[in-house]
Order: C-alpha cells, then sequence, then structure tokens
C-alpha cells in the first residue's frame, strides 16, 4: 500500500487524581479509532497519550492519603495503563509528566521562551480555583463560580513568573483567519476570537506555594505552572529538544484531540508558547463535546451520582471492548455533547450490534453451511439485488474515509451499517430458503451465498478500525485466514471456496429491562460504596453497610407529572371472596366512592385498615381482579418484610394532592 506520509495523533494527558471515566475513554477511543484508521489507509502514524502528573490538587490528595505525591500517581496511572490495555488502545508513547525525559526537556523549552524575552517575574493576584489550577478574572466567573467546574474560587497572591501571552493576541487572531483549519469546530474558533478579543493578559506560569511540579531552571523558589508543563508533553514525547529524530518525523502534529473545555489552553496557550520558542504549530487542534449525565459533564466528582453505570471497566466486564467502542463513536457526534445512560447504551447494542450485525454474520455462515456444505460457491448468475448489493459494499470505503477525514466517526459508522443493512434486506428479498426448494435455482442460491459472504468480507476490513476483535472473530467465521488490507475493502472477488465455520452469536442479544436492573442496582451499590468512604456518623455508616434497598431504574419528572394522587378515606373494608392475599376496600374520595382492591392481606386486616386515611393513585385504569373491579390504587411502601400504607394528616375528600 502507498506510503501517504505520517500522522501524528495526541489525546489530552489525563490528570491522575482518580480512576477514569467514560468521558475520558471517549476522546481515547475516537484517537485510537483514527490511528487505526490511519494506519489502515497507509499513514506511518504515531498516537501519543499520558498523564498530567503536577500540580496543588495531586499533592493535596496525596497528603489526605498520606502518601507521597509520586506514590499516589503511581497507583492511578497503573489503573489507567490497565485500562488502555483492556481496551486494546493502540498508542505508540505513553508519557508521564513525572518522567525525567519530560521535566528535563520542559526545562529546556522554558529556557527558549525566557530567552526570547517573554517571561517575566512579577506579583499575580487574582481568582484561584484550586481543584482546576486555574486562574480568573472577575468578568471569567460564572455566579461567582469557576466557569470550568463550579465549584468556589479563592483570592491569591504571590510573586510568579509571567509568560507574555497578550502580545500574542493579534498573532492568534492571524492565525484563526490564515488556517481557519487550525482549530475546528468553527463554533469553537468563534468563541476563542471572542475570549481574545476581550483582551488576553499575561499568563501566570509558576507557583511557590507548592513543591509537586518541575523546578523553574531560573529560580528553585518555584515550579511551573502545570499547563506549560503539561502541553510540553506533545513535543517532549518526541524527544524536543534533546533527541529530534522522532521530532523531525513527526511534528507538526496533524491533530491534539481535546474536550471543548480545555480548547483555550490548546488553541491560545500552546500556539502563543510555540510561536515563542519558534517551533512549528500543530496543524489543527479538535475540540470535542462532552458526555453528559443528568444533563451535567461526567466528572470524577459526580461519578457515583444517579442509576447509571459510567465506569467502563463494569460495561466492558458485560458487554466487551467493541460494543463500549462502537457505542462511544456512534452514539454522539463529534463536537456536540451527548447524554449517557444505560438504556441509550443498551438499544444501541441491541439493535446495531446484535440484530443487524450478529443476525447478518449468523445468517450468512449457517447458510452457507446448511446449502453448500460451508463452502462459499462460485458466483454465475446476475439480478438486480446483486448488483445494488456489491454497488453498496464496494463504494463504502471511499464513503467512510470522507467521514473520517472530517472525524464523523457517527457517520463513517452508519456507512458501514448501510452495508449491513443492505446485506440483511438482500436475505429478506432473495430468499435463499424458497431457491434451496428448486434444483433449478442452485445457481442463483450459489450466487446469493457468494455475495453475501463477499459483503460480511467488505464489511470486516471497513470495522477493523473500530472494532478489531470483532472483525477478526467475523473473519474466522468466514474462513479469512490472511492478513487484512484496507484496499480489499472494494474488491469483490475474494470469497470463492472459503471454508466457513459457525461460531457463537458476536454480539448476544441483550434482555434490556433484565440489564437496566442490574445496571440500576450496581450504580446503587457504587454509590453507597463512596458514600460510605466520606460518611463517619456511626449510625449513618450503619445504614449504608446494611442491605442495600433495591431501587428501580430513574424515570423523567415530566412521567411522574402524569400520577394524579389524592386523600382518601377507607369507609369499607373487607376480604376479596376468591383471592387470600386481596382486600377490597371502599374509599371516599371528595363526593365519590371508589373500590379499590390492593394485595396487602398478608400486612394488614380489613378492620387495621378501616378508618384509615390514605393516598389514593387516581389515574390506573381500572383492572378486573379475581372477579372484581379496581379502580384506582392505595399507596404503600415496603418497610422490611411488610408493606404499610402511607397516610396523611389530610382531611379526605378535598381534593387534597
Ligand atoms: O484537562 N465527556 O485532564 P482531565 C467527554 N490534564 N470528555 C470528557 C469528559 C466527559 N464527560 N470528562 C472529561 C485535563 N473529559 C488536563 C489536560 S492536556 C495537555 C492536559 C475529557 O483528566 C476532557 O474534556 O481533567 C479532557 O479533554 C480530558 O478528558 C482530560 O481531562
Amino acid at each position: 500500500m502507498a506510503n501517504k506520509g505520517t500522522y501524528y495523533i495526541t489525546t489530552p494527558i489525563y490528570y491522575p487524581s482518580s480512576n477514569l471515566h467514560i468521558g475520558h475513554t471517549y476522546c481515547t477511543v475516537m484517537a485510537d479509532a483514527m490511528a487505526r484508521f490511519k494506519r489502515a489507509s497507509g499513514y506511518d502514524v504515531r498516537f501519543l497519550t499520558g498523564t498530567d502528573e503536577h500540580g496543588q490538587k495531586i499533592q493535596t490528595l496525596a497528603d489526605e492519603k498520606g502518601v507521597t505525591p509520586q506514590e499516589y500517581v503511581d497507583n492511578i496511572v497503573a489503573g489507567i495503563k490497565d485500562l488502555w490495555k483492556t481496551m486494546e488502545i493502540s498508542y505508540d508513547d505513553f508519557i508521564r509528566t513525572t518522567e525525567d525525559r519530560h521535566m528535563r526537556r520542559v526545562q529546556q523549552i522554558f529556557m527558549k521562551i525566557y530567552e526570547s524575552g517573554d517571561i517575566y517575574k512579577g506579583h499575580y493576584e487574582g481568582l484561584y480555583c484550586t481543584p482546576c489550577e486555574s486562574f480568573w478574572t472577575e468578568s471569567q466567573l460564572k455566579d461567582g463560580k469557576c466557569p470550568d467546574c463550579g465549584r468556589p474560587v479563592v483570592k491569591a497572591k504571590e510573586e510568579a513568573y509571567f509568560f507574555k501571552l497578550s502580545k500574542y493576541s493579534q498573532k492568534l487572531l492571524d492565525l484563526y483567519d490564515e488556517h481557519p483549519e487550525f482549530l475546528e469546530p468553527e463554533s469553537r474558533r468563534n468563541e476563542m476570537r471572542s475570549f481574545i478579543g476581550q483582551g488576553l493578559e499575561d499568563l501566570c506560569i509558576s507557583r511557590s506555594t507548592f513543591d509537586w511540579g518541575i523546578p523553574v531552571p531560573v529560580d528553585e523558589k518555584h515550579v511551573m505552572y502545570v499547563w506549560l508543563d503539561a502541553l510540553s508533553n506533545y513535543i517532549t514525547a518526541l524527544g524536543y529538544p534533546e533527541d529530534n529524530e522522532l521530532y523531525n518525523k513527526y511534528w507538526p502534529a496533524d491533530v491534539h484531540l481535546v474536550g471543548k473545555e480545555i480548547v483555550r489552553f490548546h488553541s491560545v496557550i500552546w500556539p502563543a508558547m510555540l510561536m515563542s520558542a519558534g517551533i512549528p504549530l500543530p496543524k489543527k487542534v479538535l475540540g470535542h463535546g462532552w458526555i453528559l449525565l443528568g444533563g451535567e459533564k461526567v466528572s470524577k466528582s459526580k461519578a457515583a451520582k444517579g442509576m447509571d453505570v459510567i465506569d467502563p471497566v463494569i460495561l466492558i466486564e458485560r458487554y466487551g471492548v467493541d460494543a463500549l467502542k462502537y457505542f462511544l463513536l456512534r452514539e454522539y457526534t463529534f463536537g456536540q455533547d451527548g447524554a449517557f445512560t444505560n438504556e441509550v447504551l443498551l438499544k444501541r447494542l441491541n439493535f446495531d450490534l446484535a440484530n443487524d450485525l450478529g443476525n447478518l454474520v449468523s445468517r450468512t455462515v449457517s447458510m452457507v453451511e446448511k446449502y453448500c456444505n460451508g463452502v462459499v460457491p462460485k458466483a454465475t448468475t446476475e439480478s438486480e439485488f446483486d448488483k445494488d448489493l456489491r454497488n453498496i459494499a464496494v463504494s463504502a470505503r471511499d464513503k467512510v474515509e470522507k467521514e473520517m477525514d472530517s472525524f464523523r466517526f457517527n457517520m463513517a459508522l452508519e456507512e458501514i451499517w448501510i452495508v449491513i443493512r443492505r446485506a440483511n434486506k438482500y436475505i429478506d428479498e432473495t430468499a435463499p430458503w424458497v431457491l434451496a426448494k428448486d434444483p433449478l435455482k442452485k445457481a442463483e442460491l450459489d450466487t446469493v451465498m457468494y455475495n453475501l459472504a463477499e459483503a460480511l468480507r467488505v464489511v470486516s476490513v471497513l470495522i477493523h478500525p473500530f472494532m478489531h476483535t470483532t472483525s477478526a472473530k467475523i473473519r474466522e467465521q468466514l474462513g479469512l485466514n490472511y492478513e487484512i488490507l484496507w484496499d480489499d475493502a472494494v474488491r469483490f472477488d475474494m470469497s470463492e471456496g472459503n471454508t466457513v465455520k459457525k461460531g457463537d452469536a458476536i454480539f448476544p442479544r441483550l434482555d434490556i429491562e433484565k440489564e437496566l436492573k442490574e445496571l440500576s442496582e450496581i450504580a446503587a451499590e457504587i454509590a453507597r460504596k463512596k458514600q460510605l468512604q466520606s460518611v463517619t456518623d456511626p449510625v449513618e455508616r450503619a445504614i449504608l453497610e446494611s442491605v442495600p434497598v433495591e431501587v428501580k431504574p430513574d424515570i423523567d419528572f415530566s412521567e411522574f407529572e402524569k400520577v394524579d394522587m389524592k386523600v382518601g378515606k377507607i369507609i369499607k373494608a373487607e376480604r376479596h371472596p376468591n383471592a387470600d392475599k386481596l382486600l377490597v376496600f371502599k374509599v371516599k374520595i371528595g363526593t365519590e366512592v371508589r373500590q379499590i382492591i390492593s394485595g396487602v392481606a398478608g400486612s394488614y386486616t380489613p378492620e387495621e385498615m378501616l378508618g384509615k386515611n390514605v393516598i389514593v393513585v387516581m389515574n390506573l385504569k381500572p383492572r378486573n381482579l379475581r372477579g372484581l373491579e379496581s379502580h384506582g390504587m392505595i399507596i404503600y411502601a415496603d418497610s422490611d418484610d411488610k408493606v404499610k400504607y402511607v397516610t396523611t394528616e389530610a382531611e379526605d375528600g378535598n381534593g387534597v394532592h
């Protein structure tokens, strides 16, 4: 395959403050898919990821745990590396900002900027967000709090070194004008234009109140402010400025993939630093959106709330790496935020993977086994359906490439699924089971089998950058044991004579209700454990440590709002003539009397319920229970092994809600 040149792609380097969640895996999975796609299509790829390990936040967390900052980060970084291993992330280098190679080189980069006259010593007085390690101006705050994380900021004043960022305002604006492709999507570029338009202030690049950082080479009392340290990773990992072999080969980077809240650092501070040091700029900074949970960014601090499981390790254990990768790449539109719920995940997996892809594989392989003794036959006939399937299959590769070149992962996958869905429809159109009954149709049947095997082979090539394990499983079933080549996706002449072999379902169908229930139990358990870590009160601890209550999945307020509840008084109570467990009540609600049946004979006698004020769900559809109508429902709550009716001090019958 033609060598198309080099391609250098990076992810942000993650803070090892705690374990990563699904939001972080989103960015890394996209970078991995792009790296694999570029490798497949003939590029010499370098894919870098890593961890951003310095700063006050890490020092504070380590102090709280009673370990050194290095011990603290070593532990978390080991977990991050394990996660990437499990997820089969194909990075070429993993840079840690605490490594000697990085620290030494950052100091040399600092000196280049210093020698260009862009660093001076002054005093910093400002509003500081400790968790984000960011200084803010009054006007940047949102409701008086940090605009990134919403937490309070504190006034801080200290001696510090500054980088003359303000000097670069016009140069940055010129950069966006001359190279609009430098920063995408366009909405982010506009945001940065207006951010710079408000006037750039010089940037504080050192701190002297803590020491977990890279020493400033000209002043041992100071350590570098994290962003200068962190951003430099993209070139220190290539050896710059000591050992320039990789640097000369791969720099400037083709793309820095980053989340939208750190676009500012990558498209303002980073290019200004590089301009100052006389280093070429990266070709592109690409800002992606956030994965949201309950309308908010999934974040480390919120990671334990709600019913949704956002721990990638748990999701992978249950559904597999490729399912998670597929979901992340297919569900979200690059550049925009998107909601995560267990349900969205499960539906994607069932519809796209189990139904569309899984079915195509199992139907194709089974039919080749059944009708052709497991050997893909020769195609000798051609119908309109055959032509259409072939055209759609062989034209998909160029469409996938086009979408990938614009980072539209979801659309690239959609192009592949068009082939998959077309092939499934082709089975229905050609009805091989009917052809198989007529010996005169043998040639047609052979063609159908051949075309299905070929279409699936094309799919196995196209999905390889996104889900290589699934691709390998499909190829095994299709009996393809040669090296996979991207160019094979535009051929339709490779399957004749292959011996297929049916294997396990590549994506078993999920029982969504059951999965939802189990996932919400897992989420509740995670939340309980997390809460336990911070609760010291013995009574509260005892409650949290007892057996967890079973909780059903969350519902929207709009659903709950439909329930109409009123106060009623039980004016008659008796046992159901045909059912031991049921009690039959007459309930007065305002001017109305309703018959309502409850399955509470195990908890109450009719006499105990008589005269009680209860809460009635008015708009539950009437039901017939063993020959008697029940209209509405009395509310009870589970309590140990019994149920208890819910009562109120409000008077019955006044339509009180
Ligand atoms: O910012 N959805 O590290 P970080 C999508 N160390 N992406 C998310 C996300 C979510 N819910 N939550 C986090 C840092 N991310 C710095 C980077 S680079 C020189 C230094 C993404 O661990 C977030 O947008 O806080 C960011 O791009 C990345 O995870 C790292 O976040």
